[in-house]
Formats: C-alpha cells, sequence, structure tokens
C-alpha cells in the first residue's frame, strides 16, 4: 500500500518504476515548488524532492480545456505527486481541532492563475484522487520532463480550469483561521 490514502484509483495510478532520467537537468529540474500559508512546515521543494515522493500517472484523460476537446486532451500524459501528500507534509498550523474540516489549498502559477480545492475535497473524493503536482509529461509518445511543474485536477469534467501551468506555491488556509 502506497499510502493511508490510496484507494483504488479509475483516473491515477502509481507509477510502475522509479524514474530515473538520463538526460542532463532542463529547465523544469531548476523550478522549486512552495508550500506556504497555515503550515507548521513552510517547504520548498525541488523536483527530486517530488521525485522521491510515491509517483502516479495521470492515465486517463478529460478534456482539457473549459468546454471540451477530448481530442487535444488525449495527446497528453502526465506523471506526478498527490496534492494531499505534498499538503499533509507540511501539516496545517492551527489550535483548532476541526481545522482540517475548514481547510482549503491554493495553488498558484508564476502568472497568477490560480486553482482552489477544498481539503475534504481533496482527502474524502475521488476527485481528490486525481489532483496531481506534475513533473513530468508524455507528449505525442515521448516521455520528458516536462517545461514547467503544473497541476491537474484529472477527474474534473473539465480539467482546463482547475490545470496550473508553471505551478509556483500550494497555500494552506483554513477559515477562521
Ligand atoms: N498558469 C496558467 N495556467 C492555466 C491558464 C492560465 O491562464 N495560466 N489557463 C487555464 C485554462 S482556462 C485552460 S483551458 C488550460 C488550457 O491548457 P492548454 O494550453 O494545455 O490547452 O490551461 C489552464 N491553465
Ligand atoms: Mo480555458
Amino acid at each position: 500500500m502506497r499510502s493511508i490514502f490510496s484507494t483504488v484509483q479509475s483516473l491515477v495510478r502509481p507509477s510502475a518504476k522509479p524514474v530515473l532520467f538520463s538526460r542532463p537537468a532542463i529547465n523544469v529540474a531548476e523550478q522549486t515548488l512552495e508550500v506556504v500559508g497555515q503550515v507548521q512546515i513552510p517547504l520548498c521543494l525541488s523536483v527530486a524532492d517530488l521525485q522521491a515522493m510515491p509517483g502516479y500517472d495521470w492515465v486517463r484523460l478529460t478534456s482539457n480545456t473549459c468546454e471540451g476537446n477530448a481530442q487535444k486532451a488525449q495527446k497528453k500524459g502526465y506523471r506526478g505527486v498527490l496534492l494531499r501528500e505534498i499538503v499533509l507534509k507540511a501539516g496545517l498550523k492551527s489550535d483548532d481541532p476541526k481545522g482540517w474540516k475548514r481547510a482549503y489549498v491554493v495553488a498558484r502559477a508564476s502568472d497568477g492563475y490560480v486553482a482552489l480545492f477544498s481539503w475534504n475535497e481533496l482527502i474524502n473524493t475521488d476527485v481528490g484522487d486525481a489532483v496531481l503536482v506534475m513533473y513530468r509529461q508524455h507528449s505525442h509518445g515521448q516521455t520528458e520532463l516536462g517545461e514547467h511543474l503544473s497541476l491537474v485536477s484529472g477527474s474534473d469534467r473539465h480539467s482546463g480550469a482547475r490545470q496550473v501551468k508553471w505551478l509556483r506555491s500550494i497555500e494552506l488556509c483554513s477559515i477562521f483561521g
């Protein structure tokens, strides 16, 4: 069992092999992901840090536009880490025993684009089983590091809206602090 939160997943699956890159580091390898906000431990994760976590492949693609363009979505595939596992690493800083119930997560890109998830959605629904921070993409049969870190909510009906390209930070917040 990969983690206490892993469930049978139809949309994503643990990757079979450790990820090994023969190429020298390219763009994405130099990027980092900040985990900030109301956290116990602020994190600054490199791609190597993400690769050291359990990996998942996004295997069934919904449309990755807002409206729907299945053909375009079919060309893409990704490997990454579950967002909830990253958030759990940082932990919620709150005196309120119900703090997690009031928590939400904001994924933010360098251009200001954001996607929003409730903590309950990430930990307690099928949607959360397919929210990945991605460091590798498989396009047109190629497998290589992506040009940038990104996030996808793979089971959204149209995943474009909560696909965050150029992902820079994950912010954990709790309503009422
Ligand atoms: N950083 C960032 N990510 C973004 C956007 C954006 O403007 N900035 N647009 C979103 C929207 S509205 C869509 S439909 C998809 C489009 O993804 P594509 O360019 O891979 O088709 O990216 C999403 N991710
Ligand atoms: Mo869109």
